[in-house]
Formats: C-alpha cells, sequence, structure tokens
C-alpha cells in the first residue's frame, strides 16, 4: 500500500497536538500562575496599623547608633488590625501611592511572590497606586532603569522561580554619591516606599539608604532573601522573630531530590561515591536540611567542624603536662581523616558507595584556610585601595600573584616588622595544589566577600581522602565486606572447605560480612596465608574461588562529584515559600502606608503552623554588628549560623549513625520526592523549622 502523505512541512506547526507539545508553557505552570496563596488575616480585613512590640531586646552596636541614628532606636513592629472604630481614619491606605522594588543578589525562589503581594496590596487598596521594579538589580536604581509593574506581567510570574521578571544584580549602595544617585531616581519617580528584596548586605543597604532617605520621607523595607537561609532573627532571650530566609526551602528540596536520585543510582550500580556540593556561602543550614530530606551517608556541617576537638591529641598532650593547640580545631588532613572512617566502615559491609554531602562554605570553618582567606582578602583589598587599581587586573596569572605575595613576606612591600602574609605562609600556601591556590586568590564579590562557589572545594578534599584511602588500601585497613553467602556459593563451586578457609582468610570467619585479613593484601601474601594454615601446598595455585574472594574484597575508590547551587536557587518555589513571599509583600506594603523606614519585613511564628504566622516589621538598624570586608572592619547586618544547641542539630546528630548504615542490610535513603503543586506532596515547611518549632 501507498504510505499517505502527512501534513505538509509548513502546516504541522498547526497542528493542535504540535502546538501543545512546543508550547512554552505546560499545564503545571498554568496551575502554578493560578494558585493564590493564602493570606494572613490581618490582609484580609483592609488597612491595618502597627503595635510596638518594645518587649523584643537585642544588642546595640555603639557604631550602628554612630552612623544609623535616625532609625536605631526603631523597634519591632506588628501590623495589627486597627478596629472598626479606627479604620475609616487610615486615609493613608487609600492615597495613590507609588512604591519601588528591586531584587538584590542571588536569586531565591519566591522573589516573584513578593512583587506579586505588593502588587496586590497595594492595587486593593487604590487602583491607581503604581509598582515600580528596577531592572537588573541596584544598578536599575543608580541608573534610573525601571519599569512599571502591571497586572499581566505579575501574573505571567506569579508563583514561578527565578528573579527574571525584574532581573537582580550584585551591586552595592556603599558610597553617598551612590546614595545621592539612588535618592535622585527615587525623587524623580515620586516613590513614597522602596522596598529592597536582598540578603545580609542587601539589607544593610537597606538600613544605610533608609538613613539617607530619612529626612525625604521616602521609606526603605528590606526583604529577608537568601536560599542560604542565614537571614534569621532571634532576640537577646532566644525569641525567634524571622526564622528562616524566603527560598531556603525550595532550594533544599531542589538539592534534595537530586541528590536522592543519586541515592538510587549508587544503591543500585554499588559502585561510585557522590560527593555533593551544596550551596551556602558561609552557613551550613542547606546541607543540614538536605541530609534531613536525604538521608545522605555523610553530611558534613561546618559549623561543627569548626568547634572540633581532637581528643587522642589532646589527652596525649595531657599526659605529657602540655597543651597541645593543634588539637582544637579541624584541619583538611583531619577532615579527609573523617571522611575516609566512613568510608571504610561501609566498605566493610559492602558498601563501596554511598553519599556524601559538603556545604560549599566549608573553608570558612577550617581553621588553616581561614587564616589565608583573611589575610588574603586585606592583601587585595589594600592594593585595591593604595594603587586605584584591581588587583586582578594588575597581576592576571596565579604567577604573577604568588610573586607579589613572595614579595610581601620577604618584607619587600610592606617593611614592617610583622607583614600580613609572612615566609611561613608563603611556604604552606606554596604547598597547596596550583587550582586550589587560584580559588583562594579570586576576585572578591562587590560586597567584599569570599566567592567560596568559584573554588573546587570538593576536589581539594576528595584528593586528600583518595591519598589516604589509598594509603588503608595499603595497609589491609579499607576492604569490602564479602557477604558470607555470596562466599559459600563461591566456594561451593570449587568444592573447597568453608570454615578451614575461612579461619585463614577472614578477620571474623564467623562474621555476615567477611573482611579479608589486614595482611592479606596481595595474590603473594594470600598464598602465603593458605600454605601457612596448611590449605595449599608451596607450589599448587591458589584455587580460583578464592582468587576471586580476594579480588572481590579489593576496593576501587571512584567518586562523582556534583554542584548543587544554581539549579535549586532557580527552581520554583515550594508551597511553603509561595505563601510565605506573598505575605512578605503585603507586609512590605502595610510597613510603608503605617510609615515604617529601615524594617525588615517578616513573618513571625514562620515555624508554626499557618493559623500563626504574624506580619511584623524588624529593626535592621539593631541587627548590626562589625565584620570584616574588603580588609576592613564594616557595619554589616549578622549572619546566623547553624546553631548547635537547636533541635534541628541535635536529631541530625542523634540520627546520622543510622544514615552512614555501616551494617548489613538496606541504607536508610529517603526520597523527598520533587516540588510539586497539587496533591499533599511536601511537607508544609523545611524540616529544620519543624523541629525548632519544638525548641524551648
Ligand atoms: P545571596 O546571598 O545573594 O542570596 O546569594 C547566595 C548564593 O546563592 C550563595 O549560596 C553562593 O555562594 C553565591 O550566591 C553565588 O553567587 P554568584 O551568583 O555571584 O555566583
Amino acid at each position: 500500500m501507498k504510505p499517505q502523505p502527512g501534513p505538509k512541512p509548513e502546516s504541522i506547526l498547526n497542528h493542535p497536538l504540535v502546538k501543545e507539545a512546543v508550547a512554552d508553557i505546560n499545564p503545571e505552570n498554568i496551575e502554578r500562575r493560578s494558585f493564590i496563596p493564602q493570606k494572613i488575616k490581618v490582609f484580609t480585613t483592609g488597612d491595618s496599623c502597627l503595635e510596638e512590640k518594645e518587649e523584643f531586646k537585642f544588642t546595640l552596636h555603639k557604631e550602628a547608633r554612630r552612623i544609623l541614628p535616625d532609625i536605631i532606636d526603631n523597634s519591632v513592629q506588628k501590623i495589627v488590625d486597627p478596629g472598626d472604630s479606627a479604620r475609616d481614619q487610615k486615609k493613608e491606605f487609600k492615597r495613590k501611592t507609588r512604591i519601588g522594588v528591586v531584587f538584590s543578589g542571588g536569586p531565591a525562589p519566591g522573589g516573584h511572590n513578593v512583587i506579586a503581594g505588593l502588587f496586590d496590596a497595594i492595587k486593593s487598596f487604590n487602583p491607581d497606586s503604581q509598582l515600580f521594579g528596577f531592572l537588573k538589580g541596584p544598578d536599575g536604581i543608580l541608573e534610573s532603569r525601571y519599569i512599571e509593574i502591571t497586572r499581566d506581567l505579575v501574573d505571567r510570574y506569579r508563583n514561578m522561580g527565578g528573579f527574571s521578571m525584574i532581573r537582580t544584580g550584585r551591586t552595592k549602595i556603599d558610597s553617598r554619591g551612590k546614595m545621592d544617585l539612588a535618592l535622585q531616581t527615587c525623587r524623580n519617580l515620586g516613590l513614597d516606599g522602596l522596598v529592597i528584596i536582598g540578603g545580609d548586605d542587601s539589607n544593610t543597604n537597606a538600613a544605610f539608604l533608609a538613613q539617607h532617605f530619612k529626612s525625604s520621607g521616602i521609606k526603605v523595607i528590606g526583604v529577608p532573601k537568601t536560599i542560604d537561609g542565614d537571614i534569621q532573627v532571634k532576640t537577646n532571650d532566644g525569641q525567634t522573630l524571622c526564622a528562616i530566609s524566603f527560598g531556603f526551602h525550595s532550594a533544599a528540596r531542589g538539592f534534595s531530590q537530586n541528590i536522592a536520585s543519586l541515592a538510587s543510582d549508587a544503591g543500585s550500580t554499588t559502585k561510585y561515591w557522590h560527593v555533593c556540593k551544596v550551596m551556602g556561602r558561609v552557613a551550613s543550614h542547606l546541607t543540614l536540611e538536605t541530609a534531613l530530606q536525604t538521608h545522605a551517608n555523610l553530611s558534613l556541617i561546618g559549623e561543627e567542624l569548626a568547634d572540633y576537638v581532637n581528643r587522642d591529641r589532646l589527652e596525649k598532650a595531657e599526659e605529657g603536662g602540655i597543651v597541645d593547640y593543634n588539637a582544637f580545631g579541624i584541619t583538611l588532613r583531619h577532615l579527609s581523616r573523617l571522611i575516609c572512617n566512613t568510608i571504610v566502615r561501609r566498605a566493610a559491609f559492602g558498601k563501596n558507595y554511598g553519599i556524601i554531602i559538603i556545604p560549599e562554605g566549608i573553608l570558612e570553618f577550617i581553621n588553616e584556610i581561614q587564616v589565608f582567606i583573611i589575610k588574603l582578602n586585606k592583601i587585595i583589598a589594600d592594593y585595591n585601595h593604595i594603587h586605584d587599581i584591581s588587583f586582578h587586573l594588575v597581576f592576571p596569572g596565579l604567577k604573577d600573584k604568588l610573586e607579589y605575595l613572595r614579595h610581601i613576606s620577604q618584607g619587600m612591600v610592606d617593611n614592617t616588622p610583622f607583614p600580613i602574609w609572612n615566609l611561613r605562609d608563603d611556604e604552606l600556601f606554596n604547598q597547596l595544589p596550583s587550582f586550589f591556590q587560584e580559588g583562594l586568590l579570586v576576585e572578591r564579590d562587590l560586597h567584599g566577600n569570599f566567592q567560596f562557589s568559584q573554588v573546587k572545594t570538593e576536589k581539594i578534599i576528595m584528593d586528600m581522602v583518595k591519598e589516604y584511602l589509598g594509603v588503608l588500601k595499603e595497609q589491609g585497613r579499607y576492604k569490602i565486606g564479602i557477604d558470607r553467602e555470596e562466599y559459600k556459593t563461591l566456594m561451593d563451586t570449587g568444592n573447597l572447605d568453608l570454615q578451614s578457609h575461612a579461619k585463614a582468610l577472614f578477620k571474623d570467619p564467623l562474621a555476615d560480612f567477611l573482611l579479608v585479613r589486614e595482611s592479606i593484601i596481595s595474590l603473594k601474601t594470600l598464598k602465603q596465608a593458605l600454605v601457612s594454615n596448611d590449605l595449599l601446598g608451596d607450589e599448587e595455585e591458589i584455587p580460583r574461588p578464592v582468587v576471586e574472594i580476594f579480588k572481590k574484597s579489593q576496593p576501587e575508590f571512584k567518586t562523582q562529584t556534583h554542584f548543587y547551587g544554581y539549579d535549586g536557587r532557580g527552581s520554583d518555589p515550594t508551597q511553603f515559600d509561595c505563601t510565605y513571599t506573598y505575605n512578605l509583600g503585603f507586609t512590605a506594603f502595610h510597613l510603608i502606608a503605617n510609615g515604617s523606614t529601615g524594617q525588615m519585613a517578616a513573618i513571625k511564628n514562620l515555624e508554626k503552623d499557618f493559623s500563626q504566622w504574624e506580619p511584623i516589621g524588624i529593626p535592621i538598624a539593631r541587627l548590626m554588628h562589625l565584620e570584616e570586608r574588603k580588609g576592613r572592619l564594616e557595619l554589616v547586618m549578622e549572619k546566623a549560623l547553624v546553631d548547635l544547641d537547636s533541635n534541628a542539630f541535635k536529631v541530625f546528630k542523634m540520627v546520622r549513625e543510622k544514615w552512614v548504615a555501616a551494617k548489613a542490610g538496606p541504607d536508610a535513603y529517603r526520597r523527598p520526592g520533587p516540588i510539586r503543586f497539587s496533591g499533599r506532596t511536601e511537607e508544609d515547611r523545611p524540616i529544620t523549622l519543624m523541629l525548632s518549632s519544638l525548641d524551648g
């Protein structure tokens, strides 16, 4: 039969199925965009007023009082229903308002919903009110590049990941000149308020702008964004006001889904250790959450490692009546030993595979490396400052940079008796592999932060692990345990006596997983063991099944490395982040409408059920401390690190041995599944938050 002609090439694109197949959106996106998150009750009743919550206290930094005098006395403000009698007097809400919004720093899922919340709030009081989005981050403010945000635009991005609606950037508005420019743009636009959606540095910027804008009457409000989860606010007496920044949950879920899939691959092929570096510039919150989500075999928490004490070393020193300061804090070498320990223990039960999670910022917690980072920060910043030209422009290659460091160490640049980079630093630095030296010298970001994402941390650690495993293998201490049943089956094929051979070959001949004796590390030593146990004559060949068993016991350590960061940062938000951010948008609007400035919009009780959420404003100036930036101490909002006393960490510590699964039987991996929109398929808040809600 003659084949029927298909549709003509030009008309095939009009076929409904083809149209659907090549469309830019799919049913999941449509469902996402049409989802309207729940609003906190106070936002459903109309206008609001603020309750000053003087009872929440913080330790003030005197530098903050000096630099931010007009906002330092702000208190925590709770957004409450004014009650029917007061409602009509709140004309401010109905007034035609103009607000500007900007994304600052790395993307975090949920950002578009902050804008959607702001938009819905502003329009609900007066449809003529306007929202403007500054393009490509703070540069948009400085260069007066913005768009008016319309309903169409908002509807396209509701509940969708990324920051692509108005894009983002990392420029810091850090000089008087830049602040004047920013003020001019906001004045020209006739803004009543500016909302800065960003991380710790951007919220710091929001406070500085609030101070600078104070007399103009333009309000500045920050919104806690960052997947890193390091914006968390507690009062002096430990009450949680902001449990986590937005985007954290979605990013952690995105990473966890990928890591869980790797676990399933690893458990199937049993040949790779998957090494997963997970974002988080400094704090290990994302690693902790991902560990709880996936039950990876080994998850390193930087904050715990910083607290590390080498007990053996300490005891030895105490016996000798001395103090060994090197016993405190962890070194790269010691860290690699800890990782090897887990690998060797699992191998003993036939599991020469697994999952390791390494936080991106782990180097910050390793003494020897942290010292290098701080010293290099200062050297680079001083150079830029003194010469008014970028260090990286003048010394583009590694060789040039190393040469400059050598000059410093020899006192040729700074001839004080204590140069910041001494001969010992130079010697130690030169022992590092060049890829790692390059990483440590990488250009700092615009806020002066070390760019951990640019360093192959996992490579330096895993190279040391591989080297030490090689030593352990030579010493016969790294071996794969043989399943007893497998041993029996193999020996039966050669009609060999099980018990006498087991006695000669294995450490514990009665164990379920049989470990070949440490002394047997080659075919030669294997033969010696058989001969000395009268199981083989000098001239005889080793029986094939025994050779097979020996080969099976010899591990080959193979790794695959993965970096999880940009993918999770761009993922679509979870329902938790959708709802959280939508309400943050409302919070930011209500703070501005009530005349607040220098506050960070936040939701109290986020770690609890939605019915208990409370919108508040937190005084940013009161969260500041001094931190090293660009080689100098600067006033910035304090980052929250993993709290080793939190329930989340304590639970992790108590159950992690189970996840190592160094025993017979299956692994304990958990599959959290993808971020979905329909059905009850994901938990309603991060696991770390759920556990923290149990904190006293
Ligand atoms: P923010 O603090 O701006 O939210 O960014 C966090 C982060 O995603 C870190 O986890 C990561 O180290 C860094 O950004 C990477 O930045 P870049 O986009 O410059 O590569």
